[in-house]
């Protein structure tokens, strides 16, 4: 049987599929399902200062091809999470806390605070774009310099990011050439495409409540724009491991984002869909692919994406 197994910063996971922050990932009984499950690691919902209800409903709606979301950053609050944070630790697998704080400030109060916690590394995320009135942070590209210099400067954990997808070659570079400059350890490629509008016809109106409509928008949909961002940054920065988020639902999906580049890959959309058991059935079909092309490991592929000459 293939190996699916994989290592980044400084972590073992078992095998190299896990949770999206945010899906199925808020509550201490969702966490503990995480914990059950055949995921690799557990991420949490990214936490703020302090809990927030989130977004008015409706603000989560499945679709055809994926989902739209507004939640609005609903979480038990940074406290509650590095309280779990041990009882979390005894599933044997990677933990990681997802941090969004409202404000520079919030992100370092929550960061020093992490660094006592038993989470094994921490995910910051840049990318939320539910939040009225808050510009994502990773399209500023000033204020994502000014964060990383002065969240790395705290943060004793290992640090990765949860990027936004970018959609210009001039964008990548002007991001790579930021995140060089500091010890990030990993990139969690790509957050919802943020912003999108879905319209039911019939009755002529938006299916989310907050901004009118506007949400994030994920699973199937997203899925190229996550590839090529997970490539691109590979190709970047080819010593930061890529973690591969947006659209997928298979063991194939799984395959073609090593092949892309990633180090390990999150599963959003279709969890919230299938539940905890998509963890088991997505990797049994990345395995059968493997065994059949005859790659023992995913180092044998990854990154090793074909282009026409
Ligand atoms: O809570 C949310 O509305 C949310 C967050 Cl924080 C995020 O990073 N991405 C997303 O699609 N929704």
């Amino acid at each position: 049987m293939a190996d699916i197994s994989a290592s980044f910063a400084g972590l073992s996971l078992r095998k190299c599929i896990y949770n999206a922050s945010g899906a199925r990932s808020m509550t201490p009984e969702e966490l503990a399902a995480l914990g059950n499950s055949e995921a690799g690691a557990i991420l949490t919902k990214s936490c703020t200062l302090l809990p927030r209800e989130g977004n008015p409903e409706p603000r989560y709606q499945d679709l055809e091809w994926g989902s739209l979301n507004s939640m609005g950053l609903p979480n038990l609050g940074y406290e509650k999470y590095i309280e779990l944070s041990p009882e979390l630790k005894k599933y044997g697998k990677p933990v990681f806390a997802s941090v969004s704080g409202l404000s520079l400030e919030d992100n370092m109060k929550i960061i020093e605070a992490m660094n006592a916690s038993e989470f094994d590394a921490v995910e910051l995320n840049l990318s939320c774009p539910n939040i009225p009135g808050k510009p994502q942070v990773g399209y500023d590209f000033e204020d994502t310099e000014k964060y990383l210099e002065e969240i790395s400067a705290i943060c004793r954990k290992p640090l990765g990011l949860k990027l936004p997808p970018y959609f210009d070659f001039a964008h990548f570079e002007q991001m790579a050439g930021i995140i060089k400059k500091f010890r990030v350890r990993f990139l969690s490629c790509i957050n919802a495409i943020g912003n999108a509008l879905v319209i039911d016809s019939e009755k002529e109106i938006v299916i989310i409540k907050p901004k009118g409509g506007f949400g994030g928008l994920g699973g199937r949909y997203i899925k190229p724009a996550a590839l090529a961002n997970v490539r691109k940054f590979h190709e970047l920065l080819p010593d930061i491991p890529i973690i591969g988020v947006g659209g997928i639902f298979t063991g194939r999906d799984v395959f073609e984002f090593v092949l892309a580049g990633a180090t390990a890959v999150q599963l959003g959309t279709v969890l919230m869909q299938e539940g905890t058991s998509c963890f088991g059935r997505v990797a049994r079909e990345l395995e059968e692919i493997m065994d059949k092309k005859g790659y023992p490991s995913l180092e044998r592929f990854r990154g090793k994406l074909k282009v026409i000459e």
